[in-house]
């Protein structure tokens, strides 16, 4: 299932847009804390979500695992703010994101929203709204197309907020771009083949950050391989020292923050590692400064996020492909984890 669920995203993305369109919202008084929840692959989503609404909207964004908010609650809560929680669950019926649920949303500055492919799921019965995308019917165990779809429906969420029609006109553009993007993401199927890595670094910063996240929970699941995320620069301060041979690290990087993380990837490539940069196109000098490439569609721009999926979702399938491992059923892993 998983290659025809990633190859599949451009229909998805176009549905997810005339799913969310149709939907009504609560307004939100502005100093409300908008707090992103999820597990896995949906805590990921949450990360690049809170950034973006923060962006977009000018107000207060977080994100936190769903877990979290069971074990230590007043950790995260504070008293005199005001919250809306947004649970994100493919599923809807992971037991951490419901019990979350179940454990805050008696709190009088609480009040919470599902966002789910799952319409007849606990968590949408518990909540206060819903953005439902019951088009998304995924069988794979891994999160691929949900990812995605949950990811650009909550950006048309924080474009709907901030009544920013320029933004949203932005991001009505998708659909067609993550078709270009799911043939242009064939690209890293040499690298996915390639024996000179074994281990993997994926850096990204803001809204970036969360889908560098991501990208390395999809080579773990799929492959097991050894790989981690940082926020850009924060890899010089520590993790730097295992960059050498048998390393690829991996920017999934953004126009305006090339002057800070270039050097960056040609300080990594000085100590051995193979570099790679996946993003809006490079001039012919910086290309030069890169082992590879990926690039984006023409006119891809932070809207469009969610068009570096299909290119890592492609290394974890076609690395586990070489590997002899079957991404339909990853070690150790379940669709849905019940605790
Ligand atoms: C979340 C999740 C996935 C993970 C695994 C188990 O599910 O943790 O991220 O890949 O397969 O489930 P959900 O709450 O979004 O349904």
């Amino acid at each position: 299932f998983t290659l025809n669920e990633i190859n599949d995203q451009g229909t998805i993305i176009e549905k997810t847009f005339f799913a969310v369109d149709n939907l009504s919202f609560e307004a939100l008084n502005p100093g409300t804390i908008l707090l992103f929840t999820g597990c896995g692959t949906s805590y990921y989503l949450a990360h690049s979500a809170a950034k973006y609404y923060q962006k977009i909207t000018g107000r207060p964004a977080a994100a936190v695992p769903a877990s979290e908010l069971i074990l230590c609650p007043d950790e995260v809560l504070a008293k005199d703010a005001v919250y809306r929680i947004a649970v994100i669950s493919r599923s809807g019926t992971t037991s951490e994101a419901v019990e979350a649920v179940n454990k805050v949303r008696d709190r009088k500055n609480v009040s919470v929203m599902a966002v789910t492919c799952n319409e007849d799921s606990p968590l949408c019965i518990s909540c206060d709204e819903a953005i439902v995308l019951s088009h998304v019917n995924e069988k794979s165990v891994v999160m691929t197309q949900s990812f995605s779809a949950m990811l650009y429906a909550l950006q048309l969420y924080a474009a709907h907020n901030a009544n920013d029609p320029a933004a949203w006109n932005e991001l009505k553009a998708l659909p067609g771009k993550m078709k270009e993007a799911l043939n242009l993401s064939e690209k890293v199927k040499n690298f996915s083949e390639s024996i000179e890595w074994e281990n993997v670094i994926y850096l990204g910063s803001g809204i970036y950050n969360g889908i560098a996240k991501e990208a390395t929970l999809k080579l773990k699941e799929m492959t097991q391989t050894v790989c981690e995320s940082y926020c850009s620069l924060e890899f010089r301060h520590g993790p730097i020292s295992i960059a050498g041979n048998k390393t690829a690290v991996i920017l999934i990087g953004s126009s305006s923050t090339l002057k800070y993380d270039l050097p960056l990837l040609e300080d990594c490539r000085k100590l051995g590692a193979e570099v790679y940069y996946l993003g809006p196109v490079l001039s012919s000098e910086d290309r030069e400064k890169v082992t590879e490439s990926f690039v984006l569609p023409n006119g891809a721009a932070d809207h469009h996020l969610v068009l570096a999926m299909p290119y890592v979702q492609k290394i974890a399938y076609y690395r586990a492909c070489l590997l002899g491992l079957n991404p339909d059923l990853p070690k150790n892993l379940t669709q849905v984890v019940h605790i």
